[in-house]
This record gives C-alpha cells, sequence and structure tokens, in this order.
C-alpha cells in the first residue's frame, strides 16, 4: 500500500493518530535532510496536510507528480501556492465556518483586553501594586466605531458581535456588501479617519500585504487602536512598532506577526499592547472540528465521494 501522506508541519497528534491508521503517514519536520525525504517518496506521496505555520510552496508542489490533494487545517490558505495547484489540478480544502465564533470572540477579547487594560490590571494585582497606589482609569468600549478590513465570514461574526457593544460599524472590503447596513468605504486610509478601532479580519493575497500600512496607522491616530487576527503580514509591523512606541498609535491586540514565533522585543514594555500567540482557533471544540474537517476531506476525496469543504 503506497497511499501516502505528507504533513509539512505539526498539527494536531489527533489528526495524527487517525490518518496513521488509513495512510502511510510522513512528518517532513522530523526530517533532517527533507530534501532527501521528498526525493525518496515524491512518487508515492498523493496527499499534503499543511497549516498556517506551513504550506507547500511551488516548488513542493512540483516535485510530487502523483500530488492530488492539500487538506489545510486552518482557514487560511496564505502558505499554499493556489496558482501551482490550479495549473496541476491538485484539489486544496481548508476548515472555514467551525473557526468563525472562535476568532472573532478573540477580536472582541482583545479590544476589551486592550481598552479595559485586562492584562495591566492582572500585573498590577499580581505584583502588589494594588496595596501601594491607584489604579489609572481605561477606556470605554461599548459605543466606539469599529472598523473592519475584510467582510468575509469572521469580520462578519466580529460586526455582530460588537454591534451588541452599540458599536458603529464600518469596513473595507474588495467590493461593498450588498444588503449590510454598515458604511463601506473602498479607501482603508478613509476607513481609519473614521473609526478608533481598526480590525483586520481579511485573508492575506498580494492586494491585502500591509494593508495596515504607515498611512493607515497615521490615520488611525494616537487614540486608535489595531486589532490583528488575520495574518502579521497585514500590518507593517516595523511601522506599527513605531508608532507604538512614538506614542503616534493608542494601542494594539495583536495574534498574528509577521515572522511567528518571533515577536518584536521593543512590544514587551508596552502595557498599551496584548500579544497573543496565533490562538484565534484555539479551543479544545474548534481545534476538534477543524480536525475531523482535514481527516474527512482527505478520507471523502480517497473514497471518491465529494469534499466537505473545498477551498478553490
Ligand atoms: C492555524 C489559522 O491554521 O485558520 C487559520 O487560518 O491561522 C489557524 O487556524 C492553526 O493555528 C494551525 O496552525
Amino acid at each position: 500500500d503506497n497511499l501516502c501522506v505528507l504533513m509539512v508541519c505539526p498539527t494536531s497528534t489527533y489528526i495524527e493518530e487517525e490518518l496513521e491508521k488509513s495512510f502511510k503517514l510522513l512528518k517532513l519536520w522530523h526530517f533532517e535532510d527533507q530534501n532527501q525525504l521528498i526525493k525518496t517518496h515524491c512518487n508515492s506521496i498523493r496527499a499534503i496536510v499543511s497549516s498556517g505555520k506551513a504550506g507547500p510552496n511551488a516548488e513542493l508542489i512540483e516535485s510530487l507528480p502523483q500530488l492530488e490533494i492539500i487538506s489545510n487545517y486552518g482557514v487560511g490558505l496564505d502558505k499554499v501556492d493556489l496558482i501551482k495547484c490550479k495549473e496541476k489540478g491538485v484539489r486544496v480544502t481548508n476548515t472555514p465556518d467551525v473557526l468563525t465564533d472562535d476568532v472573532a470572540d478573540l477580536a472582541i477579547g482583545l479590544i476589551l483586553t486592550v481598552l479595559r487594560g485586562i492584562c495591566e490590571s492582572d500585573r498590577y494585582v499580581r505584583s502588589g501594586k494594588w496595596k501601594k497606589g491607584d489604579y489609572k482609569l481605561t477606556t470605554k468600549f461599548t459605543g466606539k466605531s469599529v472598523g473592519i478590513i475584510g467582510m468575509g465570514r469572521i469580520g462578519t461574526a466580529i460586526a455582530k458581535r460588537a454591534e451588541a457593544f452599540s458599536c458603529n460599524i464600518r469596513y473595507h472590503s474588495r467590493t461593498e456588501k450588498p444588503n449590510l447596513n454598515y458604511k463601506y468605504y473602498p479607501n482603508v486610509i478613509e476607513l481609519a479617519s473614521n473609526c478608533q478601532i481598526l480590525v483586520a479580519a481579511c485573508s492575506l493575497t498580494e492586494e491585502t500585504r500591509h494593508i495596515i500600512n504607515r498611512e493607515v496607522i497615521d490615520a488611525l491616530g494616537k487614540n486608535g487602536v489595531v486589532i490583528n487576527i488575520g495574518r502579521g503580514l497585514l500590518v507593517d509591523e516595523s511601522e506599527l512598532v513605531s508608532a507604538l512606541v512614538e506614542g503616534r498609535l493608542g494601542g494594539a491586540g495583536l495574534d498574528v506577526f509577521e515572522h511567528e514565533p518571533q515577536v518584536p522585543e521593543e512590544l514587551f514594555g508596552l502595557e498599551n499592547v496584548v500579544l497573543l500567540p496565533h490562538v484565534g482557533t484555539g479551543t479544545e471544540e474548534t481545534r476538534k472540528a477543524m480536525a475531523d474537517l482535514v481527516i474527512g476531506n482527505l478520507k471523502n476525496h480517497f473514497n471518491n465521494k465529494p469534499l466537505l469543504t473545498p477551498a478553490v
């Protein structure tokens, strides 16, 4: 039996155990000489499992003539070369919908944590400072204007939650959505000028890379807050860091970074910044649902059944 699946980065032990029941599973990161591994198995690898951490580039896809499907553990496919997949007729699946609530919940959590200084307050209590002094006041969330970049599944879920906080919602996306009661801004700088909290909730593409740049940050201004639950590269990170260090931006709540797990150390000393290790989808419930889609898509493909969540 030569049905071989290549996992390009760690995903979950549950996925590994389940796949090992039906396939020969190669864990790329376990091998010192990865090129040799690919060479040895290039004619038997028929599927790849990838994630937001790592995915196959054009070269890898090109070097696997028997590759039929890429099953991605996550909704974002920026690490997978989709153009090459299309060219080669390789099918691609991801895990949308099941993770939407968690990512939107975390976006709201980050907003509240930054505005209300929750992490800072926690540090204040733990360090014993409460016994010595007064706590400084924070910023109200209810009623603020929230700008959302990307009004897809996740952006819509964030908007819905922010509505419950009586927020004024505005958004930017490639095109205006019909039947939506939020004000649309074709220009991101204008959106930033007209909101206090700017949330990056779009997928990472060539068009959205650094969509939050210096001009956008300056338009948001020194009372503005950037929230990023999408991808690190949506924000020009060095511009974000200088704006925060120089006090040109009010704060930031970040779940993703340009060079994960590397986080700019200039941010470590800033109290108005909340830093999370890419955990938007990181609940037991959601990761199980995502894993079942990764496994189910592969099984259906090899059993000639319809894919559960085809991406393209
Ligand atoms: C990761 C994500 O895939 O859904 C996405 O796009 O970024 C995450 O769910 C997950 O952390 C696994 O690495």
